[in-house]
Formats: C-alpha cells, sequence, structure tokens
C-alpha cells in the first residue's frame, strides 16, 4: 500500500511516532486501519465523542495487530494527543446523497470549534491534518482556532482528487496512473478545476501523447474524464453512503510525506494567498515534510484555468465569511 520504498524522495528513516485520530466513523476507522497496516507508525489513538464506537474500532483492529504489523491502537482522550506528531481529524458529519459539501459547512464548523480548542490545549506542537468537509473552510476555521502556523494546519484538500484524476486518465490511454503527471487544484468540492495545460505523459503534453499513441484527444473526452473524477464522490455515496477507502488512503500518503520528511509536492489544502484571493484555504502542490506543508508556488495557468482558479477561491473565501471567519 505504502510506496515509501520505492519512492525517490525518501530522505529520512522513520522515528516512532504517535498519530491522533478524532472522529473514529468510517473515515477515521478505515485510516486508522490504513496507519496499521503501513507500519509507519508505533502508536495510534482513537477519540470520538463516542466511546463505545472508538472502543468498538480498537477492539477490532486490535485483533488484526498480531496478523499485520506490531502497531499499538489505544482509545483516548484529548490529553492523549500530547505526544502525536500529527493529529488527523475526521469528526462531524458526513455529506447524504445529493449533498454537496459545502452544505456541512455550519454544522461541521461548529464540531471544530469543539474539537480543536481541545486538542491544541495538550498538542501545542502538533500538525493538524483535516479531513471532515468542507476541507477546505474547515482548515481555515481550524487555522483561526488553533493559531498555529498555516504550515501546521494540512486540509488533505484535492490530493485524492489528482490521485483519481491520474487514474481516470491512466485508465483512458491504458498505461499506469504512476506514469501521469495531472493535478486538480481549487477547493475539494464543486469548483476544483483539473489542470489539462500542465498534464503530462512521459514529459509530453497530453495532445503530444494522444498523437504519437494514435489516440482520441479532444475536449469532450477531457471533459468526461474531469467529470467523472469530480463526481466520483457522489457516485460512491449514491451507492454504498460514504466514501473511506480512497481518502484514508491519501491521508496515510500525507502522514508518510510529513514523517518521512520527503519534501514532496502534494496537493493538500494550506492557507495562503492564491492567485489574487488572499486568506483562503485551497489546494495547489505545495511541500509536504516533518515541518508541515509550505506553499512555495502558484502553479503557472493558462487563462481559462486562471479564471476558474480564483472564482474556486472566491468561493470558498465567501463560505468562510458567511461563517464569520
Ligand atoms: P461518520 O461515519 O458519520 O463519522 C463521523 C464521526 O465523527 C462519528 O463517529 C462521530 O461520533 C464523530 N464525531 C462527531 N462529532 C464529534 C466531536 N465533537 N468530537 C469527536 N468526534 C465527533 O462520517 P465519515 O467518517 O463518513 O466522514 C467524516 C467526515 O469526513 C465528513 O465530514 C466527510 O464529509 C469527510 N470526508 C472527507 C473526505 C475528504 O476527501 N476530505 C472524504 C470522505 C469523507
Amino acid at each position: 500500500m505504502s510506496k515509501s520504498t520505492q519512492s525517490p524522495a525518501l530522505k529520512t528513516d522513520l522515528r516512532p511516532a504517535t498519530i491522533a485520530i478524532v472522529g473514529v466513523g468510517s473515515v477515521g476507522a478505515t485510516t486508522a486501519y490504513t496507519l496499521q497496516l503501513s507500519g509507519m507508525v508505533a502508536d495510534i489513538v482513537l477519540i470520538d465523542i463516542n466511546k463505545d464506537k472508538a472502543e468498538g474500532e480498537f477492539m477490532d483492529l486490535n485483533h488484526a495487530a498480531p496478523m499485520t504489523t506490531e502497531t499499538q491502537v489505544r482509545v483516548g482522550d484529548y490529553p492523549d494527543c500530547a505526544d502525536a506528531a500529527i493529529v488527523i481529524i475526521t469528526g462531524g458529519a458526513n455529506q447524504k446523497p445529493g449533498q454537496t459539501r459545502m452544505e456541512l459547512a455550519a454544522k461541521n464548523a461548529k464540531i471544530m470549534e469543539e474539537i480543536i480548542p481541545n486538542v491544541v490545549k495538550y498538542a501545542p506542537d502538533t500538525i493538524l491534518l483535516i479531513a471532515t468537509n468542507p476541507v477546505d473552510v474547515l482548515t481555515y476555521a481550524s487555522y483561526k482556532l488553533s493559531g498555529f502556523p498555516a504550515s501546521r494546519i494540512i486540509g488533505s484538500g484535492t490530493l485524492l482528487d489528482s490521485t483519481r484524476l491520474r487514474c481516470n486518465i491512466g485508465r483512458y490511454y491504458g498505461i499506469s496512473s504512476d506514469s501521469v503527471e495531472a493535478s486538480i487544484i481549487g477547493e475539494h468540492g464543486d469548483s476544483e478545476l483539473a489542470v489539462w495545460s500542465r498534464a503530462t505523459i512521459a514529459g509530453m503534453s497530453l495532445a503530444e501523447f494522444s498523437a504519437a499513441t494514435q489516440q482520441k484527444y479532444n475536449k469532450e473526452s477531457l471533459h468526461k474524464i474531469f467529470e467523472h473524477t469530480r463526481d466520483a464522490a457522489y457516485n460512491i455515496i449514491k451507492r454504498k453512503g460514504y466514501t473511506a477507502y480512497g481518502i484514508a488512503a491519501a491521508l496515510t500518503r500525507i502522514v508518510e510525506a510529513i514523517l518521512r520528511d520527503e519534501g514532496s509536492l502534494l496537493t493538500v489544502s494550506i492557507v495562503g494567498n492564491y492567485y489574487g484571493v488572499k486568506d483562503v484555504a485551497l489546494s495547489v502542490p505545495t511541500k509536504v515534510g516533518r515541518d508541515g506543508a509550505h506553499h512555495i508556488m502558484d502553479l503557472i495557468l493558462n487563462q481559462d484555468e486562471t479564471d476558474r482558479m480564483k472564482s474556486s477561491a472566491k468561493k470558498i473565501r465567501s463560505a468562510c465569511e458567511s461563517l464569520g471567519l
């Protein structure tokens, strides 16, 4: 599952780390299991307002431990965040079929008001990794609530969407997604965009690669790939009620980049000024390592992409403003 053994970005051996997960529902529990299987962490603390749920997940995960890795899993409370290198936040309401992420904003912002000060009290030096939706708005809310520097509040952002995009492009061309370089940027949600102008396969633009391999290349095909990517969560939730495996893998990938101090450029969401919009959290390729995430550049986009990016940033900013943030 972890690509760490092949990663050219690998710089540092792992030190034993504690990871706390606040919110042990579908996403939190699956992330705990994915982290457990990865063998990257020594200790996982599960925290949930519903103690029985956390207890049940702990018991189940513990039965997997002897057959997987010896990662310790325990149920805890906020004081147990004290030793955590990273605290993953997955507590809060999830989308019901047809519901947008933004529709969860007011409810989940209130839940952040409860969770974040408690974490900060016991773990003032930790890195917060936010997955609760709408993730960009709540990354910003967590930044305000915590008083942490922006580099230590990381939203999972569009990492999952970028992975889905690479996967869908790879399928279209019949090649591995590992050979595709492409990003989804902006909001993790309906206003996100695919950066087609910078997408490459083997260093060639998609137009060049299509011509060289005699494959169809037109706007409609690209748009279908994008729609399939953007609407993936709606299509999964319509069928099974929630999504968990993809986001768990994405969170584990971010944890890996931090613990191994990789300096990988991942499309995670952090607070910054983007494309002329100030004070907003959204995703562009962002450098991730042991001291957190740093916005080191804005991608060079074409005019259409720039316009769409600005409007995505404005949408997130106005959602924050409507919550008084
Ligand atoms: P879920 O299965 O309902 O679990 C939520 C958990 O949070 C439950 O166990 C609750 O008891 C717990 N919880 C609620 N309030 C608190 C609180 N104040 N303190 C501690 N725990 C609390 O939801 P699921 O796990 O499916 O989703 C969790 C969140 O992740 C939702 O907001 C989703 O929309 C979001 N996702 C984000 C993704 C991303 O890409 N960023 C992907 C998938 C889901």
